[in-house]
C-alpha cells in the first residue's frame, strides 16, 4: 500500500469513483488513485428531509461573503469567512461548540449526518480522527449549505485551509479532502462538477479574488456526480469543483473538511 507522501499531489486523477466507505477506499481517495467516493442511501432520507425543512429558514441562516459564493446560503459560521482575520477566528472558534450541538437539535433523536460520518472515518482511517484545532482553538464541523431553486451555484474553484490560516497544527498536512451528505436535492441540476486537477496557480489568484473561475473559463469536468438526498459523496477540495443550479427544487447539503497528515496521523475536521 503506498503512503500519503509518495504521490500526495498528483496532478490528474482517473475518473474512478468507489460506491463503498472503508479504509482501502479512504487510503484510495487520499492517494488520488480514484476520484470520489459515492455512497448511495448513506443516511435516512426521511431524517434528512426534515432536517432540510428547518435548514430552509433556519435562524442562523447566513450567506459566504464573496462575490461568486453570496448566491448560497450557509447555517453557522464557517473557516473561510474568518480567514487571515483574528476577531473574526474568535468569533468563529467562541461558536464553534455551541454551533455543533445546535446542528445535532435539528436532527435529533437521530444521529447527524456529519457525526456519522465523523464517527466511520474515526474507525477506517489508519491514523484516527479528531477535531482539528487551530492555535490550540476548536473548529466547527457540519455546515449546512442551503442553495435556492435557480439562483444558487458554485463556480470552479477549490478548498484549501492552508489558504486560510497559518495555525501550528496545520504543519505537515498533505490533503483536503470534504463529505457532503445531502439533505434534500433536485431531480435536473444541482450537479457536483469534478475536474481532477488542482487549480493552476492562475487560477488559484482569481479564485482567491472572488471565490470562483467563469465555467466558460475552463474546460469540461472530468466526473459529474448527480446527489440524491441521502448520499454521502467524498472528494479532494484542493482540485477543482463546481455546482451547477438545481432546476426545480432546493438543494441541501452538510459538509465537513477532512484534513490529512498521512495514514498513521489522525484526520482532522472541521467546516
Ligand atoms: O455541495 C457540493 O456538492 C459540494 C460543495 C463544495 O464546494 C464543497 O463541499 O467544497
Ligand atoms: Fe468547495
Amino acid at each position: 500500500m503506498d503512503t500519503l507522501t509518495s504521490s500526495p499531489s498528483k496532478a490528474t486523477v482517473p475518473a474512478v469513483v468507489a460506491r463503498e466507505l472503508n479504509t482501502e477506499t479512504l487510503l484510495q481517495l487520499a492517494t488520488r488513485k480514484i476520484g470520489a467516493i459515492h455512497v448511495k442511501g448513506f443516511y435516512s432520507a426521511a431524517v434528512a428531509e426534515k432536517a432540510a425543512e428547518q435548514a430552509i429558514d433556519h435562524p442562523k441562516l447566513g450567506n459566504y461573503n464573496k462575490k461568486y459564493t453570496s448566491s448560497v446560503g450557509r447555517i453557522c459560521m464557517p473557516h473561510i469567512d474568518s480567514e487571515w482575520n483574528e476577531d473574526a477566528a474568535q468569533k468563529y472558534h467562541s461558536e464553534a461548540i455551541g454551533n455543533i450541538h445546535d446542528l445535532r437539535t435539528m436532527f435529533a433523536p437521530h444521529v447527524t449526518p456529519a457525526d456519522h460520518v465523523r464517527l466511520l472515518l474515526q474507525e477506517y482511517w489508519p491514523g484516527g480522527a479528531n477535531i482539528q484545532r487551530l492555535h490550540g482553538r476548536t473548529c466547527f464541523v457540519g455546515a449546512i449549505r442551503v442553495f435556492k431553486p435557480s439562483t444558487s451555484k458554485f463556480y470552479p474553484h477549490h478548498d484549501r485551509i492552508d489558504e486560510e490560516s497559518d495555525a501550528p497544527e496545520l504543519a505537515g498536512i498533505v490533503e483536503q479532502l470534504v463529505a457532503n451528505m445531502y439533505l434534500r436535492t433536485p431531480t435536473q441540476g444541482g450537479d457536483l462538477q469534478l475536474w481532477l486537477r488542482d487549480p493552476s496557480e492562475d487560477e488559484k489568484v482569481l479564485i482567491r479574488d472572488v471565490e470562483g473561475l467563469l465555467p466558460e473559463s475552463v474546460e469540461e469536468p472530468a466526473l459529474v456526480l448527480h446527489p440524491d438526498a441521502g448520499d454521502l459523496i467524498i472528494f479532494s477540495s484542493r482540485m477543482l469543483h463546481a455546482v451547477t443550479p438545481s432546476r426545480d427544487s432546493y438543494r441541501i447539503g452538510m459538509a465537513a473538511f477532512i484534513g490529512c497528515y498521512g495514514p498513521d496521523r489522525p484526520l482532522g475536521y472541521w467546516s
